[in-house]
């Protein structure tokens, strides 16, 4: 193996890109996540490892897709022949520099594998030991990796490159080029994207353009061509009107929605706020609403106005309104996921066929949306009168699986259905449709025509906030709801997150999807206790993945005795865990 190539990614990393932090740094939740000084050897380095990853994975037509569905505008193209010119190459990586909802200091990196989902779990730990190698060690670590992986350094290597509009993120890009460059990488910078556009990107390269095309054109595009045919379709818009407020979070999502809303023509009238003259994610974008509970600032308080609000790379999507009480009401990741999984079944008991849906939640799913879906959505109804075993084969409860925090588990679990529904309570999810669904004969397709379109619609390759955005329009404007219409099929139990600064976040490990924790000793059997004093409680604690916290979420019957809950079980955590500084008050 010809390795002079690693000693000059050593040398020029000693002296551009320098190991600054001795702390351990761990691939997590989202990929590095820290403050954004710190970060140029790390994104560096992931730039090595994104090359080595691409030279590692090779795309063959037996492996394109098995979850993702083809475009039906470009299903014609004659395959064989756009597929032979890239069987040999080496698969298409991405590598994305944002930190996503975290505040505007903060920057991160994460690396997108071919066929456009989350790294492989076994190459995060190279990515750990690669960043965390000393100067004098990353080209030892580099050869390592290479051996071990039986990676061939004669194969070509693309890597697809985007970035946030964080102050930080154009320096940090140049250090991922950087290390692209030195490993002989071919790549090609996309500048200031969304996360699930890079995404989008990656899988359209690497199925020979199957998916769509890779660029932004080709992006909106799709989404748009596919979403003016479904609601010029719908007659009848009964309490829909296609109004939006959108609050861009002061980030990459306003300037892309500005573009789409070009593309969207006049099916729908969106006006954009927090359109980046403000600090990045401060006081407004989808996790400050999450978890504040409270509407962004720089958004018009209009009477029941459909509002919507995505984070900081544009992967999270929320609605909300205020009504004319001035209340405020959330509709979260949970109630997109029971508002699509509902329309789509609808769409396969209208098509007869035989399809799989399933729903994939995790312990943050309101208490409400899961009884929701295990009474309200299910395909045939059971009534006593007609109870046989006839009767009861047609009757299908939609199953809901509880998987551990983060896409790329619930990503996972959804490709065991049919057509599988994903959504984090924070509102990052999408549907994804297997082989069998996104193939049906054309006989059979004429019958699901929406069906096929809508998937046309959707980003199945992540959670997309703008193409769950058209996603829920068409749905609302098929069901004929406005936002309250909307609000009513269940009501979320109070809720409430909190976070707790422990000296090593570590201290606390969980099982069954984070549900339940088993270190501390003793930890477990304390909130199950004070969960027990609380009519409809439920809480659990589980160390972030992207932040130094251990976080802690609670559900009770009114939000009083939810804050209470919650602050509880903080206190217990900061007792237990190590906790930092004054232990999380009481609410009086
Ligand atoms: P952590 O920090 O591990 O809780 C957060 C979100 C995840 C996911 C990642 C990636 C919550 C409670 N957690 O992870 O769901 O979206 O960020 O952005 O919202
Ligand atoms: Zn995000």
């Amino acid at each position: 193996m010809n390795t002079t190539v690693f000693a000059e990614a050593g040398n020029l990393g000693l002296e551009k890109f320098p190991r600054k932090d001795s702390e351990l740094i761990q691939y997590g939740t989202a990929g590095f996540r820290a403050k954004s000084d710190i970060l140029d050897y790390v994104i560096f380095r992931m730039g090595l490892l994104a090359v080595l990853r691409s030279k590692a994975k090779k795309v063959h037509p037996t492996e394109i897709r098995t979850s993702i569905s083809s475009s039906s505008a470009v299903e014609q193209l004659n395959m064989t022949s756009v597929l032979a010119n890239y069987v040999t190459e080496a698969a298409t990586i991405g590598l994305m520099i944002t930190a996503s909802h975290n505040p505007e200091p903060d920057n991160g990196v994460k690396l997108v594998d071919p066929h456009g989902e989350m790294l492989e779990h076994t190459w995060e730990s190279l990515a750990t030991r690669l960043a965390n190698a000393t100067d004098s060690e990353l080209k030892y670590v580099l050869a390592d990796i290479t051996k071990t992986e039986g990676i061939d350094l004669s194969k070509p290597a693309s890597v697809f490159v985007g970035r946030d509009t964080r102050a930080s993120s154009p320096r940090l890009s140049d250090a991922a080029l950087n290390g692209i460059e030195i490993l002989k990488g071919e790549a090609k910078d996309y500048g200031v994207v969304t996360t699930p556009m890079l995404h989008f990107f990656v899988t359209c390269q690497n199925t020979g353009g199957r998916y769509g095309t890779p660029t932004e054109e080709g992006y909106f595009s799709k989404l748009s061509t596919t979403f003016k045919k479904l609601q010029g379709e719908q007659t009848t818009p009964g309490n829909y009107t296609p109004n939006i407020l959108f609050d861009g979070a002061n980030g990459v999502g306003a300037i892309k929605m500005k573009q789409l809303k070009k593309c969207l023509d006049n099916s729908i009238n969106i006006e954009i706020f927090n359109e980046g003259s403000g600090e990045l994610n401060h006081k407004c974008g989808a996790d400050y609403v999450k978890v504040q509970q409270c509407a962004p600032d720089g958004v018009p308080l209009l009477a029941n106005a459909r509002c919507v609000t995505v984070d900081g790379d544009a992967d999270r999507l929320l609605y909300f309104y205020t009504d004319e009480s001035n209340v405020f009401h959330l509709l979260d990741g949970d109630r997109i996921a029971t508002l699509v999984a509902g329309y789509l079944m609808d769409l396969v008991k209208e098509s007869k066929l035989k399809l799989n849906l399933g729903l994939v939640q995790t312990a943050y799913a309101n208490g409400s949306s899961t009884d929701y879906i295990a009474n309200t959505l299910h395909i045939g109804c059971k009534t006593p009168l007609y109870s046989n075993d006839y009767y009861d084969s047609l009757f299908q409860k939609v199953p809901v699986a509880c998987v551990p925090t983060g896409v790329k588990h619930l990503h996972h679990k959804a490709l065991e259905f049919d057509i599988g529904v994903y959504f984090e309570a924070n509102g990052h999810g999408t549907v994804i449709f297997s082989q069998t669904t996104s193939s049906l004969p054309s006989d059979q397709r004429a019958a699901v025509t929406r069906l096929a379109d809508l998937i046309d619609v959707i980003n199945e390759t992540v959670g997309d906030a703008l193409s769950d955005m058209l996603l829920v329009e068409v749905v609302l404007r098929a069901r004929g709801w406005n936002i309250q219409d909307w609000r009513k099929a269940y009501t979320d139990l109070p809720n409430r997150q909190l976070k707790v600064v422990v000296k090593d976040r570590r201290a606390i490990e969980t099982t069954d999807a984070e549900r339940k924790c088993d270190k501390p000793p003793g930890l477990q059997d304390t909130i199950d206790s004070l969960v027990a004093k609380f009519k409809n409680g439920r809480a659990f604690v589980r160390p972030s993945g992207t932040e130094d916290i251990v976080r802690v979420y609670a559900e009770a019957d009114t939000q009083a005795n939810t804050d209470l809950l919650a602050a509880l079980v903080a206190q217990s955590v900061h007792k237990m865990a190590g906790g930092i500084g004054e232990p999380p008050a009481i609410p009086q």
